[in-house]
C-alpha cells in the first residue's frame, strides 16, 4: 500500500508488534455487536456479547477482548495501487480481494497488554534470547552508542543495542515504566503469533491488514483522506525535520506514543500508519498478481488458529 510505505520510509522505527484479528467462524462472533453500535456496547458496562450461543457479561475475558476490536464486514475491496511512489517495495498494482468477515484490534498491542502475556506464560522474546536487538540511533546515549561499532548497511541509523528488549527498548539503562500504554516493540513475529495464539487471535493476513487500514476509502494516500495534515492537524506520529538528524517533534512524539492516541480512520483504528510497524501473517512479497483473489495469503509461513 503506497501510502504506508511512504510512512515507513519517513517514520521513526523502532521496533515492532502485532494487531491480532479474530476471524469470525460460522456464527461464532459476538452477536450483540450486529445488533447495536460499538459506541452503545463498548461503554456500557452493562452489556453482553453472546458468541456460540454463551453469554459472557461484561467482566468476561471474552468481552474484554472484543470491545477493542472493530469487525470489518466481508466483501470485495481493493489494495494495492497504479501509482506507486516506492515500486520495488512491491506496492502495485492495484487489484481485487475478496475476504470473510474479520474482527481486528483497534490499537496496537501495548506494554501492558504484553506484560500480562508474559506473566501468564513466562514466555521469552526472541530479542532476549539473542542477546539483543535494534535500535534507531537518535534514541540512544552518546555513552551508548561510543560502544557500538556495527550499524545496518542500508539503513546505518539502525544499531545494534545488547540486551535491548521489550521491557528494555534501549537497553539495560532503560525500562518501560511510564511506557505501559506504548506500542510493545523489540517482539519478533514470532513472538507476535505467540502472543496472538495467547490471546486467541491470529495475525491479520496482509491483504485484511490493509482493508483495515483503508478505512472504507479507496484511492487515497492515508487513512483519512489526500492530505497528511488536513486542517494543519498532525494523524499520526511521525518523523519531522531532517531524517535522521534532527527530529523536530512537531507531533508531540520523539518516540512512541500512547496506542490510544491518533484515531486514524472510519473504522476507529489508532496509528495503523505511524508510530510503529504491523505484522502480518503472511510473507512479504514484492510481486503480486493483477487477478482477483479470495482471501488471499502469499506464499509461506501462514499461521493459522
Ligand atoms: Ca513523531
Ligand atoms: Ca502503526
Amino acid at each position: 500500500m503506497i501510502l504506508l510505505n511512504y510512512f515507513y520510509k519517513i517514520q521513526i522505527i523502532i521496533g515492532y508488534y502485532c494487531l491480532c484479528v479474530n476471524a469470525e467462524k460460522d456464527n461464532a462472533y459476538c452477536q450483540c455487536m450486529s445488533k447495536l453500535n460499538r459506541q452503545s456496547i463498548f461503554h456500557s458496562l452493562e452489556e453482553y456479547c453472546v458468541v456460540n450461543n454463551v453469554k459472557f457479561n461484561a467482566t468476561s475475558v471474552k468481552f474484554e477482548k472484543m470491545k477493542k476490536m472493530v469487525k470489518i464486514n466481508a466483501g470485495t475491496y481493493f489494495i494495492g495501487t497504479n501509482n506507486p511512489i516506492f515500486s520495488a517495495d512491491g506496492e502495485a498494482p492495484k487489484r481485487e480481494v475478496v475476504l470473510n468477515n474479520f474482527y481486528i484490534d483497534k490499537f496496537e498491542v501495548s506494554n501492558e497488554e504484553f506484560m500480562a502475556f508474559i506473566n501468564a506464560t513466562g514466555y521469552v522474546t526472541e530479542a532476549e534470547n539473542f542477546g539483543d536487538s535494534f535500535v534507531f540511533e537518535g534514541l540512544l546515549t552518546q555513552s551508548t552508542k561510543d560502544k557500538i561499532h556495527k550499524a545496518v548497511a542500508q539503513a546505518p541509523w539502525w544499531l545494534p543495542v545488547k540486551q535491548a528488549s521489550w521491557q528494555h527498548p534501549e537497553g539495560p539503562n532503560s525500562n518501560i515504566i511510564f511506557r505501559m500504554d506504548h506500542p510493545v516493540v523489540h517482539v519478533s513475529w514470532y513472538d507476535a503469533v505467540a502472543y496472538c495464539s495467547w490471546m486467541e487471535k491470529r495475525l491479520p493476513t496482509e491483504a485484511e491488514w490493509e482493508v483495515a487500514c483503508r478505512g472504507g476509502l479507496s484511492d487515497r494516500l492515508y487513512p483519512w483522506g489526500n492530505k497528511l495534515m488536513p486542517n494543519n492537524q498532525h494523524r499520526a506520529n511521525i518523523w519531522q525535520g531532517n531524517f535522521s538528524t534532527e527530529n523536530t517533534e512537531e507531533d508531540g512524539y520523539k518516540g512512541t506514543s500512547p496506542v490510544t492516541t491518533f484515531s486514524q480512520n472510519k473504522y476507529g483504528l489508532h496509528n495503523i500508519v505511524g508510530n510503529v510497524w504491523e505484522w502480518t501473517a503472511d510473507w512479504w512479497i514484492t510481486k503480486h498478481s493483477h487477478d482477483r483473489q479470495i482471501n488471499p495469503v502469499s506464499m509461506g509461513r501462514f499461521y493459522h488458529l
